[in-house]
């Protein structure tokens, strides 16, 4: 066969070929992973650097310099940080010096994701089996520092690659200074998200409107498994669906069961609610759990990087790793 023609037998095959592919995979949507590796090991290190610092209790010491920490962590990976203040008053009075921190990932491009996480400690470990406890401080390595540490290393990760759209990191305050067990005050779910509930009445950015927002609350603990949560499914179920499908792709569809868990009260509501923005919350549910449906650990002394598995870190990590390159 002359060279010219096997070419253009070749090409006309190769296009063909193409052509073949894409639609095989436009009909039946075989996703393959996409994106870097996530790190579960950086994560977890994330994880731990936050706790060192103690409770991240609103008004604390421990919290303001993590404050400065998480700051300038997003900062090192190239983020455009802004740093949202308010005095916020708690169902008891107490006035709560918050901050919501927003790290921007190509801030000039109008396409987002918002990816958010509180990372304030509850100051009452108010569900803990020892009553003995019940006003001491949560560590919150699992209930605050995991969902920063995922939002951390999908940041250090942008910043060594490139994506098309921009996203945006909220590091919420004030999540967890919600009406305590031991308490008369009566809990109308007001009390929790205040970081939240500012920024929604609150904008950082006039007009701000990401394509959709991904809550992550408690993304490191043993044994977590991840079921649709109600009020996301109600709001968002487009998105529930995306992420839910993202987890399978990347094998970790046993972390993300297809059945529904329970309607949270979460920083979610508020950004569904006020701010307009499609928000959904990934949160364990423990459908087998004496102690709470979030876990052995949760509002306990024990919520602590003993019980933080790197797996459960990497199945949520991955995840939005997979639906952030999707996109
Ligand atoms: C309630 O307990 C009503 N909502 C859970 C919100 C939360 C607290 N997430 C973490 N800590
Ligand atoms: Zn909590």
């Amino acid at each position: 066969m002359k060279k010219g023609v096997f070419l253009v037998l070749s090409i006309l095959l190769m296009l063909s070929c193409g052509n073949l592919r894409k639609q095989t995979a436009d009909e039946t949507a075989v996703a393959q992973p996409v994106g870097p590796a996530f790190c579960a090991d950086s994560a977890y290190q994330y994880c731990q650097a936050q706790c060192n610092f103690g409770p991240r209790v609103m008004n604390s010491v421990a919290h303001d310099q993590c404050e400065q920490w998480i700051i300038a962590k997003f900062k090192s990976f190239g983020m455009e940080v802004m740093a949202q203040k308010a005095d916020l008053k708690g169902y008891d009075g107490t006035i709560l010096h918050s901050t919501n921190i927003i790290a921007s990932y190509k801030p000039e491009l109008s396409e987002r994701v918002l990816l958010c996480a509180h990372w304030d400690s509850r100051p009452w470990a108010d569900n803990d089996p020892d009553e003995a406890n019940h006003k001491k401080p949560v560590m919150a390595a699992n209930d605050g520092a995991s969902g920063v540490a995922v939002m951390l290393e999908v940041a250090r990760l942008l910043s060594a690659d490139t994506l098309g759209i921009g996203v945006d990191f909220i590091c919420f305050d004030a999540e967890d200074w919600g009406v305590p067990q031991w308490s008369d005050a009566t809990d109308d779910g007001n009390s929790w998200a205040l970081g939240a509930q500012y920024w929604s009445a609150n904008l950082h950015r006039k007009g701000y409107k990401p394509r959709f927002g991904i809550l992550l609350d408690m993304v490191g603990g043993q044994g977590a498994q991840f079921y649709k949560e109600g009020m996301s499914l109600q709001y968002a179920s487009n998105v529930v669906d995306k992420v839910w499908r993202a987890a399978q792709v990347v094998g970790f569809g046993s972390l993300f069961p297809t059945q529904t868990g329970g309607y949270i009260t979460d920083d979610h509501i508020p950004v569904n609610t006020k701010a307009k923005i499609p928000t959904i919350d990934i949160i364990p549910y423990y459908p087998n759990c004496e102690q709470s449906s979030f876990g052995p650990t949760w509002h306990t002394v024990n919520d602590d990087m003993a019980h933080i598995d790197k797996n459960t870190l990497q199945a949520v990590g991955q995840t939005m790793i997979q639906v952030l390159y999707s996109e």
